[in-house]
This record gives C-alpha cells, sequence and structure tokens, in this order.
C-alpha cells in the first residue's frame, strides 16, 4: 500500500526554486536512492512523522547525533530552560567550563577543547593547529573517509561526495589540495610508503577511527594502533575524527572502546545533543598554540552558545547515568543478525557491518574493507532495498555510504518490526532480480 506524498512533493518542488537541490545539505536528497525526500513534520523517540502524516522508525538519527532520540524530554527541558536565560552571549559561560571538563572527563587525551559549531570546522581547526605544531604542510587521509567540506579534505571523500559519484569538488584549486594524500582504509604498507616518499613532510594523519561516511568499515585487527605507532615513528601528529565515533562507540568513543589515545581528536553530532556543537582538542602542549594564547588563529560567533551546550550536557548526563551501550549493542547486533538471515533466505548477497550501534547494510558477498570494496557494492540494489523499507515505514540512511544508527529510544519492539519489513522487502528485491 503506496503511502501519500503529495505534501512532500509540493515542499520538495517548491524548495527546489529556492534552495539548491531543495536541500540544505545534499545527502538528503535521495540522489543516490531514487525518489523525492521525505519533508519531516516531527520526531519523538524513534519515530519521525512526515508532512503526509506518515509515521517512520527512524534509523538514521539526524546521521547519528540523536543517540538518545528524538525530542527527549529532559533534553528538550534543558533547551528551554537555556534559552530563557538568552540564546548567546559572545561571551564565556561556567556551562562551557563544564562541558570541557566532561569532554575531557570522557575523552583523556583531550587535555585541551575548542568548542565550534560543526564537525567541518572542528575537523579545519584540528589540521590548522597540527600544521603549526609540526611546522609540516602535507596531510594524509583515507580513500572513502569523509571529515565535513573543508576545502584540503574533498580528496576521495565518503559520505555525499561518495553518494553523488562526484571525483572530488569542483570550485578548489588544485593548490588547496596539493598538500593532502590520501591512500586506502586498512594499508598499513601504502601508509609507510607515503612516509617514505614524504619524509618528514606530513604534519598529521586525519582518520575516522571507524569508517561511516563509506558505509561502516572496521579497523582490521592492529590497524588503528600501528598507525598510532609508526606516526609516532615519524614525528606526525595523528588525528581521531570521531565526529561519528565519539559517544557513539562508548563514552569515549572510539579510544575508549579501542584503548587507545590520539594527540588529537574532533567531536561533533553527539556532543551537541543534536544542536550545532562540535569540538576538537588534544594535547595541551599543541592547542597551546590556539589563539588567543598562541599564533594559530580559530574564532566563531555562536562558539559553545548556552543552548547548544545545554543540549550536549544534558546529552552527555543522560549518557553517562544510563549507560546504554550494552542495550545499544545488543539491539543493533540483534538487528544484523535478522538482516542476514532474511538475505539469506531471499539468496541476496548481503553483509550487514557493525560496530556497536551504527551499521551499514552492502549488497556484496565479500567483505567490505576499504573504499574501493564499498564501490563494488551493489548501489541499485540498496536503492530498491531502501525504497521498500521506506514504503513499510522503516527510514534508513538513504546512501550505500552512510551509516544507520541504533538509539536508546528504540526498543526490541522496533527491531522485530524492523526485522519483519526486512524480510518482506528482500524478498520482493529478490524476485525483481
Ligand atoms: P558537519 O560539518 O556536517 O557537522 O561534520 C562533518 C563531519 C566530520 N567528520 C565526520 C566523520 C563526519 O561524518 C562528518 C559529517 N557526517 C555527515 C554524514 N555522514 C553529515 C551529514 C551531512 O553531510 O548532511
Amino acid at each position: 500500500m503506496s503511502r501519500s506524498r503529495t505534501n512532500s512533493a509540493r515542499l520538495f518542488s517548491e524548495a527546489q526554486s529556492l534552495i539548491p537541490g531543495g536541500v540544505n545539505s545534499p545527502v538528503r536528497a535521495f540522489k543516490a536512492v531514487g525518489g523525492n525526500p521525505l519533508f519531516i513534520e516531527s520526531a519523538q523517540g524513534c519515530r519521525l512523522r512526515d508532512v503526509d502524516g506518515n509515521e517512520y522508525i527512524d534509523y538514521v538519527g539526524s546521521w547519528g547525533p540523536l543517540i538518545l532520540g528524538h525530542a527527549h524530554p529532559d533534553v528538550v527541558r534543558a533547551i528551554q530552560q537555556a534559552a530563557l536565560r538568552g540564546t548567546s552571549y559572545g561571551a564565556p559561560t561556567p556551562l562551557e567550563v563544564e562541558l570541557a571538563r566532561k569532554i575531557h572527563h570522557f575523552f583523556p587525551s583531550m587535555e585541551r577543547v575548542r568548542l565550534v559549531s560543526s564537525g567541518t570546522e572542528a575537523v579545519m581547526s584540528a589540521l590548522r593547529v597540527a600544521r603549526a605544531f609540526t611546522g609540516r604542510d602535507k596531510i594524509l587521509k583515507f580513500d572513502g573517509c569523509y571529515h565535513g567540506h573543508s576545502d584540503s579534505l574533498l580528496v576521495q571523500s565518503g559520505s555525499g561526495v561518495a553518494t553523488l559519484g562526484l571525483p572530488d569538488s569542483a570550485g578548489v584549486p588544485s593548490e588547496f589540495t596539493s598538500h593532502t594524500l590520501s591512500i586506502p582504509f586498512n594499508d598499513l604498507e601504502a601508509l609507510e610508503k607515503a612516509f617514505t616518499k614524504y619524509k618528514n613532510q606530513i604534519a598529521a594523519v586525519i582518520v575516522e577511527p571507524v569508517p561511516a561516511n563509506m558505509g561502516v568499515i572496521l579497523p582490521g585487527p592492529n590497524f588503528l594502533s600501528e598507525l598510532l605507532l609508526l606516526c609516532r615513528k615519524h614525528q606526525t601528529l595523528v588525528i581521531f575524527d570521531e565526529v561519528i565515533t565519539g559517544f557513539r562507540l562508548a563514552a569515549g568513543g572510539a579510544q575508549e572502546f579501542f584503548g587507545l589515545s590520539a594527540p588529537l581528536t574532533c567531536l561533533g553530532k553527539i556532543v551537541g545533543g543534536g544542536l550545532p556543537l562540535a569540538a576538537y582538542g588534544g594535547r595541551s602542549d599543541i592547542m597551546k598554540l590556539i589563539a588567543p594564547d598562541g599564533p594559530v588563529y580559530q574564532a566563531g560567533t555562536l562558539s559553545g552558545n548556552p543552548i547548544a551546550v545545554s543540549a550536549g550536557l544534558k546529552t552527555l548526563d543522560i549518557l553517562e547515568t544510563e549507560k546504554p551501550y550494552g542495550r545499544l549493542e545488543k539491539m543493533a547486533a540483534k538487528l544484523v543478525e535478522g538482516i542476514s538471515q532474511a538475505a539469506s533466505h531471499s539468496g541476496i548477497a548481503l553483509r550487514v557491518q557493525r560496530c556497536g550501534s551504527m551499521l551499514t547494510p552492502f549488497f556484496s558477498d565479500a567483505p567490505v574493507t576499504d573504499f574501493l570494496s564499498a564501490k563494488r557494492s551493489d548501489t541499485s540494489l540498496f536503492g530498491s532495498f531502501f525504497r521498500k523499507m521506506l514504503e513499510r515505514g522503516i527510514y534508513l540512511a538513504p546512501s550505500q555510504f552512510e551509516a544507520c544508527f541504533v538509539s536508546s529510544a528504540h526498543s526490541d519492539q522496533e527491531i522485530a518490526v524492523t526485522i519483519q519489513r526486512a524480510n518482506e522487502a528482500l524478498s520482493e528485491v529478490a524476485a525483481s532480480v
């Protein structure tokens, strides 16, 4: 039974006459999965409601921030109370000190923290201070990882760049990316070769410790620890881009999850509780270079604004008291098991890769270990699966090169319903090939 989408369609056509692609961020456009984007009216817990009154179980969670689900009452109350005291002062507040202390508590490697308004800003700033600290220019990233849309990082990017099949981005002069190296994820040999070729030139290696922007890909058993050792040997800093993994894999992110420590870390999404807030930070001897203490300039009108900080603080407080990670892990594992069984019943080659409560169904019969193998998966089957799940009221990430997220607002009941709907959808997909 197809759902009415007339209001979404009308709004999308109007939006396209005012906003590029009708969306304020490309991945929302459904370009890779076909059909038009839904316009959302409201959300509560793990459910979205679109402007045509259709309801969906949501596994996007605003691309990661909503680990507690939508409109958590305590988070909403914190936002309301903060707003009554003013929305932004452009001056320091006690809340920012409290949030910096809490971030340091969960991420001991972040001895000093600077709050900003987006993950892109956090990464841009971390790269700048890494270059200043080392006096080197080159940055090394991994194919398929996405670190926001700053010019020098739009090289072999994942997320929306991969979703749209863009080579990189127009409008970025080659000089701006001439210091950016990109090698395959999970390839330590390529990293060693880069260090040999660019001896003493690489300021930092930036990595999503568990990439989610080419779909969820697991680091090889010793990849991250070996990467950290190699970088230390070559006096190259490591930036763990934990915009997605931070507070997602564990309260202390991938660093707690794997028992590692990075000189610099970027956070976003969950740390802002769904409001525009991100952070970068790390060793105090590096961060002391940031203005006004040092010569590295970085600033922001709304950095650390009390509304976003209140939402972030309340979110971290709830994560600290409720400790949902074991339950999130169990629900996500059950979901993966159920979808995998459904795929094998229908004879579809599907591997669901998961780390903690983030997961991606790859239509591939081989393990997906890097960008090349991710791009070998059948994106048209993914699109067909996405549309059939959407028809059945399940809202997955509208791209093969993204992650789905389970929140603490999901329950075993929603997981069971999702598995049932995946069974139906995959049988239909199998029948159509
Ligand atoms: P923002 O500038 O979008 O807040 O963060 C950039 C960023 C940095 N690092 C990582 C690992 C990220 O995943 C992101 C942003 N993630 C995408 C989704 N994969 C945001 C969604 C969008 O672009 O609309």
